[in-house]
């Protein structure tokens, strides 16, 4: 297997996350987003929306962060980290859709904003990112989830899934896009069972 990623990416993390805590090797391969490489012929042949990640495994490449969670979660077998049951299964993508909209609106917007606004980067600019909206959507998705988190251990069920995964690292990295989790302490007692997982690494240590 081979993920193409790049070293900031949230979306990227998710997925080197999962291969830690599934303990799988794989290749991998920085993409020069600053350059545009992922608008290039030959990566549009793997991922038609020019976007990182993208996992190839043998002649199949899997794009978009929440289906290489759910790719690599059932090609490991592990029912664990994605249930087999029809109710797990729909919990589950409901979560994985509040990552992909609303903290990739919002947290993930505004963290992309504070690293690399300003800076003309072809891929930061076409995000048009309205700041004050992001710092809304922000707020609303941590509160939201704060009350989850109240009765609830894990996103899904008792045990940590891809659900938890998906939303992890946006949510780790509030503090780059100038959130603080500090009125939120149901999320911070969620990130900091993340990083007790036997297994995990952090962004930095990838
Ligand atoms: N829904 C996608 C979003 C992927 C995405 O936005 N990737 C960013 C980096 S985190 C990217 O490649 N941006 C460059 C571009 O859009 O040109 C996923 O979860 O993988």
């Amino acid at each position: 297997m081979k993920l193409y990623s790049h070293p900031l990416s949230l979306n990227g993390y998710k997925v080197r996350l999962l291969l830690a805590l599934l303990n799988q090797e794989y290749d991998y391969e920085n993409v020069d987003l600053v350059r545009d490489r992922q608008k290039s012929d030959d990566f549009l042949a793997m991922h038609p929306l020019g976007q990182v990640p993208v996992l190839v495994d043998s002649d199949f490449s899997i794009w978009d962060s929440q289906a290489i969670l759910v790719y690599l979660a059932r090609k490991f077998e592990n029912e664990q980290w994605l249930p087999l049951t029809a109710k797990a299964n729909a919990q589950i993508t409901s979560w994985l859709s509040f990552a992909a909209k609303e903290l990739a609106l919002g947290l993930a917007a505004a963290r992309v904003h504070h690293l690399l606004g300003g800076q003309g980067i072809n891929f930061v600019t076409r995000l048009n990112i309205e700041i004050d909206q992001a710092i809304s959507q922000s707020e609303k998705s941590l509160e939201v989830l704060n009350y989850y988190l109240s009765s609830h251990h894990w996103l899904v069920g008792n045990a940590p899934t891809i659900a938890d995964i998906a939303c992890f690292p946006a949510i780790e990295f509030a503090h780059e896009g100038k959130t603080s989790l500090s009125a939120y302490p149901h999320v911070q007692n969620w990130v900091d069972q993340v990083k007790h997982l036997p297994g995990y690494v952090s962004m930095k240590e990838l």
